[in-house]
């Protein structure tokens, strides 16, 4: 006889979870609002610690020759800090700084004990190692998460800062209330600062994180048949309009990471910024999207500003 409780146990093994086939309930995850809102909370942390006689955060970034989108970028985090109440440094260096000249700004940095934390802008010119500057930082002002120790720390759930964009998109998943826990995320992309981690950080155990995880890359099979295996994609591999509809299964969650320039002659700048989904194919199968721009980029930048207030509480590593 099959008892009522075996009968249960059956039908949850065996009952795929709710899937609408053309999902009408699709959330813009809005990267643009949640940052300002954390942004707002993070002012406030500041307010107190000023009436508390503490250290304000101080946040440095060293940006290397003429890089139009690391000018925007460095630009972006700079007035960033100055919205949360943080104090900021940039070092600009031109391109042709050496090598050796580079590693005793970062020598500098790490030594200043005024400056909590900082990062070095990439990519830097091809005569300078990144590997080399990024192994001269001091894990405990790295906030950008990249030196090996944070690496390491972050992929044994150790306290790290988190590399600032898998931390990003961690929190929107947090703060939309996304469920993780047995998902089949399928990343694609295996950078060291997004793709790499962000598998990581979301096979872990914990809050965001339980998912069953597939890399994906360049030289994947059949990567169209795996990506529309995905309960949640994310996307970064820095081609524009990679992911297509017929990708993507109906109701999947989908981050896109990418900021791709194509060009667009009737603008004023000339280019227009495009992800790596095609998001007007994409948003009407998915159950959350993210758009760019707007979505995972300012969440990016937030993430940097969390990780020099962990900097200046010694939060990560003590005194
Ligand atoms: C937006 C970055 C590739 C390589 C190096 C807001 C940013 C971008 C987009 C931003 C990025 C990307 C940054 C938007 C920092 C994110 O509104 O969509 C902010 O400033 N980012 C970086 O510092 O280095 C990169 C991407």
């Amino acid at each position: 006889m099959v008892g009522l409780l075996d009968f249960q146990g059956f039908e949850e093994i065996n009952t795929p979870a709710a899937q609408p086939s053309n999902c009408i309930f699709m959330t813009i995850i809005d990267g643009k609002q949640l940052s300002e809102q954390i942004k707002n909370e993070l002012a406030e942390e500041v307010k107190t610690i000023v009436q508390n006689g503490g250290k304000i955060p101080h946040l440095a970034a060293v940006l290397v020759g003429e890089n139009p989108a690391s000018k925007v970028y460095v630009r972006n985090k700079v007035r960033s800090c100055e919205q949360v109440g943080f104090k900021s440094t940039l070092v600009e260096k031109s391109a042709d700084i050496t090598e050796a000249e580079l590693l005793q700004v970062v020598h500098n940095l790490n030594n200043d004990p005024d400056i909590d934390g900082f990062i070095v802008q990439l990519p830097l010119p091809n005569h300078i190692n990144e590997e080399k500057v990024t192994l001269a930082i001091d894990p405990k002002k790295d906030v950008d998460g990249f030196h090996p120790v944070n690496f390491g720390r972050m992929a044994l759930g150790m306290p790290c800062y988190l590399p600032a964009t898998p931390f990003g998109i961690v929190t929107m998943l947090e703060r939309y209330n996304i469920p993780t826990a047995g998902k089949h995320a399928v990343v694609i992309g295996r950078s060291n600062i997004v793709g790499t981690p962000m598998a990581i950080l979301l096979s872990r155990k914990g809050k965001v994180g339980d998912c069953t995880v597939t890399v994906t890359h360049s030289r994947t099979h059949d990567l169209p048949g795996i990506v529309r295996q995905a309960d949640i994609i994310v996307a970064a591999i820095g081609r524009a309009n990679f992911v297509t509809a017929d990708m993507v299964k109906p109701g999947a969650v989908v981050i896109d990471v990418g900021i791709n320039r194509v060009e667009a002659p009737e603008t004023k700048r000339g280019y227009r910024l495009v992800g790596d989904v095609d998001y007007d194919g994409v948003a009407e199968k998915c159950s959350f999207i993210t758009p760019v721009p707007g979505g995972v980029g300012p969440m990016t930048v937030l993430s940097l500003l969390q990780n020099t207030l962990k900097a200046s509480q010694k939060a990560i590593y003590g005194d």
